[in-house]
C-alpha cells in the first residue's frame, strides 16, 4: 500500500449567482427541468420570485449591451411574460450555473447543457446565469432585497 496522503480537492468557495428563468422556458414548460438540473448538481435555491420585468429593470440588467443590434429584441423578449428570478447558492456557483446554462449560442452549447438541450435561438436561449461575481452581487441586489433572500443549512453538504 503506498502512503499517498489524501488530498483535497482544489479549494472551492461558496458563493451566490443570479439567474432567470426566461419567459420562452415559462411558456415551455421547462421550468421544472431546469430547476430540477439546479437541485441536481447540488446548488441551493435561496431565493425565487416569479415576475413581470418592466422595461427599466430589463434595461438596467442588460445595460452592457446598450448599441447592440440584438438589444431591442432583447428587451422586448425578457419583458414579455413572466420570467423566474433565482439567487442560487453553493460551492463555485457562478461557474457550476454557467456550465449547467452553456454558451450563450445554443448552436455552440454541448448536449447536456440546458442551452445545448433545449435552445435553438441565441435570442432564446432559456436562462440567465451571472458571469462574474461582480455580476452576481450587481444582478442580485437589482432584483432582489436582502430580506427576500433565505438562507438553509445544507444537509447534504458532506455528499456533495
Ligand atoms: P450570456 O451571459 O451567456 O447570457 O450572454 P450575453 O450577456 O452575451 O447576452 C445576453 C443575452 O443577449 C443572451 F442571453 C441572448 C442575447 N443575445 C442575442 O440575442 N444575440 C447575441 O448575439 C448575443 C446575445
Amino acid at each position: 500500500m503506498s502512503g499517498e496522503p489524501h488530498r483535497e480537492g482544489p479549494s472551492v468557495s461558496v458563493e451566490r449567482t443570479f439567474s432567470m428563468i426566461k419567459p420562452g422556458a415559462l411558456q415551455r414548460r421547462l421550468v421544472g427541468e431546469i430547476l430540477s438540473r439546479v437541485e441536481r448538481k447540488g446548488l441551493r435555491v435561496v431565493a425565487a420570485k416569479m415576475m413581470t420585468i418592466d422595461r427599466g429593470l430589463a434595461e438596467r440588467h442588460y445595460a452592457e449591451h446598450l448599441g447592440k443590434p440584438f438589444y431591442a429584441g432583447l428587451i422586448d423578449y425578457m419583458t414579455s411574460g413572466p420570467v423566474l428570478a433565482l439567487v442560487v447558492e453553493g460551492e463555485n456557483a457562478i461557474g457550476a450555473l454557467r456550465s449547467l446554462a452553456g454558451p450563450t449560442a445554443p448552436a455552440e452549447a454541448p448536449a447536456g447543457t440546458i442551452r445545448g438541450d433545449f435552445g435553438c435561438r441565441t435570442q432564446r436561449n432559456l436562462i440567465h446565469a451571472s458571469d462574474s461575481p461582480a455580476s452576481a452581487a450587481r444582478e442580485i441586489a437589482l432584483f432582489f432585497s436582502n430580506e427576500d433572500i433565505q438562507p438553509w443549512k445544507d444537509g447534504n453538504d458532506e455528499w456533495l
